[in-house]
């Protein structure tokens, strides 16, 4: 059944993650539930015409003019608006930890032995939109391999750039800098989990991580670390910028759960940009079937 709903988004739906301070959690129980999980454009648009729901992916200006980074500004439109002057060229990314192989590694070095792959991926964030959006990229497993971690290591963790000379967010107090994240080693190791060079066809925008972000598809947005130029292998859970700034809001997981409410905005619909009706958010956006398995026994109670 189709309920019809004004074209506009009540506010509470749509406050911005930056507004964390000073609330109380609401926490409810969760349970698991079961949705299709698809990759292919083709497939993916099949399952939700299942569910009767289109697919259909995000436009190009849509993709890279409706943001979060916070390097650059916390309004949608900052990141495209301030992140003209930002150099994803040269890049290298400091290998460290837990591996065989650190070091230092140029763009090239990273992305050159590696074919890239066309991955058309839901993403949906923590504040109820999402887009799909036509991705490019090199599996994070391919990547990681080749560093060689040690089985000592048990998680990844990411480090966006630090340059308040070409991100003038950094010089406000938003957030502690930089952005850090991480995942779990058989999170990282997933096979949907890309190493993101590119969309649309097209390198990168700064805008969108340039030139290198983690996508992991079953995870609210603020897990995929933009601009990355480190990657640490560790023995225990790193620290994550949403979870060090408001901990009762933003877990380390962060699945996609639409049976765990944020503690200020329902995560049970979302708005898909460029659609005015609301969506239903599906059990880990869609990809229960292929991930779910990895959290078997897990509380998922705190999971956003
Ligand atoms: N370094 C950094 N990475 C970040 C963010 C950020 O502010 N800084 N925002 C996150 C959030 S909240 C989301 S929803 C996605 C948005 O990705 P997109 O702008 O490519 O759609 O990036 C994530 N990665
Ligand atoms: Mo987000």
């Amino acid at each position: 059944m189709i309920i019809k709903r004004p074209p506009d988004i009540p506010s509470s739906e749509i406050t911005p993650e930056r507004d964390y301070l000073n609330r109380r959690a609401f926490i409810r129980d969760a349970g698991v539930g079961v949705a299709a999980a698809l990759i292919a454009p083709a497939a993916l648009a099949r399952s939700a015409a299942a569910q009767g729901q289109e697919e259909t992916p995000n436009s190009y200006e849509e993709a890279t003019s409706y943001n979060n980074y916070y390097e650059f500004g916390t309004d949608k439109e900052d990141p495209k608006r301030y992140s003209g002057s930002f150099k994803p060229k040269p890049w290298s990314v400091k290998v460290d930890g837990l591996v065989k192989k650190p070091g230092n590694y140029s763009f090239d070095d990273l992305v050159k032995p590696h074919k890239i792959e066309d991955r058309t991926y839901r993403l949906r964030c923590v504040e109820a939109w999402s887009m799909v959006i036509p991705w490019q990229g090199i599996p994070l497993a391919a990547m990681i391999s080749r560093f060689e971690p040690l089985p000592s290591a048990k998680y990844v963790a990411f480090e966006t750039v630090t340059r308040p000379s070409e991100m003038p967010g950094q010089s406000t107090r938003v957030l502690p800098w930089p952005y850090v994240e991480g995942l779990r080693m058989d999170e990282a190791m997933h096979p949907l989990t890309l190493m993101v060079t590119g969309l649309y066809g097209k390198p990168l925008p700064n805008q969108n991580g340039a030139p290198l972000r983690v996508m992991s598809p079953w995870k609210y947005g603020f897990k995929g670390c933009k601009s990355i130029v480190r990657i640490s292998f560790v023995e225990r859970q790193p620290p994550t910028t949403w979870n060090i700034v408001a901990p009762h809001e933003y877990g380390f997981y962060a699945n996609v759960n639409p049976e765990v409410d944020h503690p200020r905005w329902t995560q049970a619909s979302e708005r898909r940009i460029g659609e005015f009706r609301r969506r239903r958010t599906l059990m880990f956006n869609g990809y229960a079937d292929q991930v779910a398995s990895m959290y078997s026994g897990m509380d998922l109670v705190r999971n956003y």
